[in-house]
């Protein structure tokens, strides 16, 4: 059976993954199934496609080569510039939470009206298999945010975010609906087929 590890921290992340990979003859577990404390991997990269390198590369330098996948993801809203973009998880600063981190985004839209708050997630995988053998594989996910957070399921700012074609919140529909059509859920089967035809 092929083992991957999954280079988060992210427990939601996790969450999803392991109910993306169920099924499939894959032995999957991320960095807490391995090390304690999980390690704070630096994440030194200015685009997500660097960022998931330096994590899958961690992973698979610091075991005898397990395959590595690691997931670099965030929020772009077009009223801000992009922003928060890679920084999406850190975007209220030290010690930054989910919370605060959706407070800081409503603050930030708070004059920008209905119709011009579109946004998108991001997602880069980037899977190490070897040692100068990489998969990588994206996806995207269009929606916009609404102006006050919505549900409890899910993590970061699913609350606030209404993909297209739904009238909830990644945080109200079923993680089944989520996985489909998510960045990460786009971007896994990519890899998914990049794996089976490689
Ligand atoms: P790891 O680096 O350990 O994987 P992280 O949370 O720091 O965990 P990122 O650096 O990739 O991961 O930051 C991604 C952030 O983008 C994440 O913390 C959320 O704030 C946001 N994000 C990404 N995918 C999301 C999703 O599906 N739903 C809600 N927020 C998401």
């Amino acid at each position: 059976m092929t083992e991957i590890i999954i280079a988060t921290g992210n427990a939601g992340k996790v969450k999803e993954f392991r109910e993306m990979f169920a099924g499939l003859d894959i032995a999957v577990s991320s960095l807490a199934d391995h090390w304690n404390p999980v390690p704070d991997i630096a994440e030194t990269g200015s685009t997500f496609y660097d960022n998931a390198k330096i994590k899958a590369d961690w992973v698979y330098g610091n075991t005898s080569g397990v395959w590595a996948l690691a997931d670099d993801s965030g929020l772009e809203v077009d009223a801000l510039g992009g922003a928060p973009g890679v920084i999406s998880a850190r975007y209220s600063g030290n010690g930054a939470t989910a919370s605060r981190n959706n407070e800081k985004l409503l603050h930030e839209l708070r004059d920008v009206p209905e119709g011009r708050r579109t946004a998108r997630f991001k997602c880069v995988l980037v899977l190490r298999t070897g040692a100068d053998t990489y998969l990588t594989a994206e996806g995207t996910c269009e929606g916009r945010i609404i102006d006050k957070i919505a549900g409890d399921r899910g993590f970061g700012y699913d609350p606030l975010f209404i993909p297209d074609g739904f009238d909830k919140t990644f945080a109200q529909i079923d993680s089944e609906d989520k996985n489909r059509i998510s960045h990460r859920g786009v971007a896994l089967k990519k890899l998914y087929n990049l794996i089976v035809s490689a």
